[in-house]
């Protein structure tokens, strides 16, 4: 009888999450057994279900174990095994036929944030593979936080606009406008310190159309409003200030550009509409005595954290939402001081990444906007589109799943000559793939994992277990595919060897056995970190890296755009499938698809232990309900002219009157007619960007019926 031998070993999730958590993972014989994590009462990196729920996706009875050939019609979802050999064959066979045949712009990359390690980022190994073999298709805009990126640039010069956490612990008053980290976590430890903060004296406001969990726990006031509409809410607030005489002048005549312009806005001066709480009421649905209420807590109670998240950018025009927040941070100026924060919402620090990941060389790839992808496959070149696809190439991405329009999707699918996918599950992208190829997970594998681009911590990922027989990480794929392409270079080292090689290059990170046998690597701040503080303390040594030197209320570049669409100034620009646009008469409900707590996008929602505890319920008003008999629990279908899907019904006043709301992520399962089963929200938003690129998920007009009405 041999002995049992048993380990724990310390990795992480590297999925597109908030958090970024360390797994204690107990291995028995070779087999993950159970996952636990640090147990520190507060601030530690505890992990959430999703990532304690890793061993279920291991050892998911679905995981893909044998590279796939396609026997079927595409989306059917017959496919037979094939060997790795015969598999690889063929996909560097298309490679090379599409090449050849149509040039290198027609292979298109679709990769996506599938994973996140410091090696095996999905962004990367199949980035750097393309750009050695000469270049290919690829898709430009980030489908999380374009808006709020573009308006950083544009008015701080920089991207780099969050403080450390601890500094929440200074507010007196901090708004989630937007924003929801009791689910979406935005790191492990955010949580406490709200709670902390909160328990210190500090007032929690929740601006958003739901009562989110991170409301109903910790906000003393719930602000609600509709979608789309929080610039005009943040313009009459704005517009409160300046007739109290509540900004800071002070701050705003040494540190910004422009407000003489927003002041004429903001009256009415220039356009004849003074922003007041008036105007803004109807526009928004918040009562003036609330708009009046919020300008003033936010002017008089000193400092205060406007947090914003990235889902009121996820609109139409998201980047008046992000350039009007930063404008209110400046009027209130809490920039550049301990216990603000500048509304950017860009969670990224200049503290702690690692300086080198996997490099991808440089090219000047031909794009396609990530809410174009479906027009640029089925219209190409003829459609304006830098190319006719043929081959598309989809790497951890959930492509049909998570990019607007499903139904459009569908169709597009068919299009390209071949499609090739890396996955671990057969999703609905995957489905539609000719070759299919089983990659490995995460615990399987050695890497780096790092919160979203920028500290303060890294955690070392050591493998916990043997990948399954017959599956493979992308980077040994891309090597393969690379030695029989005959493209040099793509990679000759270990992953240990190239770990070593990202640590080496990282001021300030031990050395790598150390770093390895740690686990963890806590980076010091230098306490609070402050964004901006600088450039605020000492604005002569220290401008910001804008064209005027100071934040940008004007902007001249955006002047100079000339797009009455992306003005110069922050301005309410009423979004289409709004409550003003005249297909409200037939789609009269506005939709939002916020994240899942029990998933990562699309990611778990197969994995019955999480899928259990999953609210796939759509959150209606009962107003909403009663008008249309519906009651709490009845299945309903939700619909507009791209689509339609089944749910159930959760009757709530958690949400306005004329908002509903559905989790975004669930698995696209369409019943003969087209009639998605598995309540996949993209099957109703629409394919169509905000001017600066943000994907606007947030912006779409549905209705609802009972389905028994239906039948
Ligand atoms: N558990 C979990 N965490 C995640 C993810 C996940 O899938 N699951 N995904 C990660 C990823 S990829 C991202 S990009 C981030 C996303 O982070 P966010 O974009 O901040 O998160 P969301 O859940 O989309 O939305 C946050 C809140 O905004 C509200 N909201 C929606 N529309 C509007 C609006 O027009 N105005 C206002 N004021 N509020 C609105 C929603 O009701 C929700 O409560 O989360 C990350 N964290
Ligand atoms: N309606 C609506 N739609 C949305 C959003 C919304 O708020 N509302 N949010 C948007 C946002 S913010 C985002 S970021 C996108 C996310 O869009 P995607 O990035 O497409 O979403 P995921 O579901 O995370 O898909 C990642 C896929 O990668 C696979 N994968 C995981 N690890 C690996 C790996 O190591 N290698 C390979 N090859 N594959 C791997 C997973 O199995 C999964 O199928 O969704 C967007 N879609
Ligand atoms: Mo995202």
């Amino acid at each position: 009888m041999s002995a049992t031998h048993e380990r724990v070993v310390t990795t992480s999730c590297s999925f597109d999450c908030g958090g970024r958590c360390l797994l204690d993972v107990r291995v028995t014989d070779g087999r993950v057994t159970l996952i636990g994590t640090e147990k520190r009462s507060e601030f530690g990196l505890t992990a959430c279900v999703r990532g304690l729920s890793q061993g279920d996706v291991l050892y998911a009875p679905d995981r893909l174990t044998r590279p796939l050939l396609r026997t079927g019609p595409r989306g059917s979802g017959a496919f037979t095994p094939i060997s790795w050999e015969e598999a690889l064959d063929r996909v560097a066979g298309e490679i090379i036929r599409v090449r050849d045949a149509y040039g290198l712009e027609a292979l298109f990359l679709m990769n996506y944030f599938g994973n996140e390690g410091a090696l095996h980022d999905t962004m990367r190994t199949a980035r750097r593979f393309f750009n050695l073999l000469g270049g290919c298709t690829t898709v430009w805009g980030n489908t999380s936080l374009e808006a709020a990126r573009f308006a950083c640039w544009v008015t701080l010069g920089d991207e780099f606009t969050a403080n450390s956490r601890d500094n929440l612990l200074h507010s007196k008053l901090i708004i989630l406008w937007g924003w929801n980290p009791r689910v979406s976590r935005f790191r492990p430890y955010t949580w406490d310190y709200l709670r902390r903060a909160k328990a210190g004296g500090a007032r929690i406001l929740c601006v958003d159309p739901r009562r989110s969990p991170s409301a109903a726990e910790l906000a003393d006031r719930w602000i609600p409003l509709r979608p789309g509409t929080d610039t005009a809410l943040l313009l009459a607030m704005a517009q409160v200030m300046v007739a109290e005489g509540l900004h800071d002048r002070a701050f705003l005549a040494t540190h910004t550009v422009g407000f003489e312009r927003f002041t004429a806005y903001l009256t009415g001066e220039e356009d004849g509409v003074p922003k007041t709480p008036a105007w803004a009421a109807p526009i928004t649905g918040v009562p003036e005595a609330e708009i009046l209420r919020l300008a003033r807590d936010y002017a008089g109670i000193s400092p205060a954290a406007l947090c914003t998240g990235w889902a009121p950018g996820r609109t139409a025009f998201g980047e008046q939402f992000h350039r009007a927040a930063i404008t209110l941070a400046a009027m209130t100026g809490n920039i550049g001081v301990v216990g603000g924060h500048v509304a950017g919402g860009v969670d990224r620090m200049r503290l702690g990444a690692l300086t080198e990941t996997l490099p991808v060389p440089p090219r000047d790839n031909p794009t396609v906007h990530v809410t174009d992808v479906y027009d640029a496959l089925l219209q190409g070149r003829a459609g304006g589109f830098p190319a006719d696809l043929k081959l598309l190439y989809v790497v951890g991405c959930n492509l049909l799943n998570q990019f607007p329009n499903v139904n459009k999707g569908v169709r597009a699918l068919q299009r390209p000559e071949c499609i090739v996918a890396h996955e671990l599950f057969m999703t609905p992208t995957a489905r539609y793939a000719d070759i299919v190829l089983p990659v490995t997970h995460a615990l399987e594998r050695e890497d780096i994992g790092q919160p979203w681009l920028g500290g303060p911590y890294c955690i070392y990922m050591n493998r916990a277990v043997d990948p399954l027989p017959e599956t493979r990480s992308d980077l040994t794929i891309f090597t393969e595919l690379a030695a029989r392409l005959g493209v040099p270079g793509y990679s000759d080292l270990s992953e240990e060897a190239w770990l070593r090689r990202f640590v080496a290059a990282t001021p300030g990170l031990p050395e790598f056995e150390a770093l390895r046998r740690e686990g963890v690597h806590r980076i010091p701040v230098a306490a609070p970190h402050v964004a901006f503080r600088e450039q605020i303390e000492d604005p002569e040594n220290h401008p910001f890296p804008t064209p005027s030197g100071k934040i940008e209320i004007f902007s001249q570049k955006l002047a100079d755009r000339c797009d009455p669409r992306i003005p110069p100034i922050p301005r309410f620009v009423p979004t289409w499938e709004g409550p003003a646009d005249p297909l409200a008469g037939m789609y009269p409900l506005q939709l939002v698809s916020p994240h899942a707590r029990t998933r990562v996008n699309s990611q778990l929602d197969n994995i019955p232990r999480l899928k259990n505890q999953a609210d796939d319920t759509l959150w209606l008003h009962p107003r909403d309900a009663a008008t249309r008999g519906i009651t709490d629990g009845e299945p309903v279908r939700v619909f507009n002219a791209r689509g339609a899907l089944r749910t159930v019904a959760r009757v709530t006043d958690r949400i306005l009157p004329g908002v509903i709301s559905l989790d975004a992520g669930a698995w696209y399962r369409p019943d003969g007619d087209g009639v998605d089963d598995g309540g996949c929200v993209n099957v109703l938003t629409r394919d169509e960007m905000s001017p600066c690129g943000a994907f606007a998920g947030n912006t779409c007009l549905v209705e609802v019926v009972r389905e028994s009405a239906r039948r």
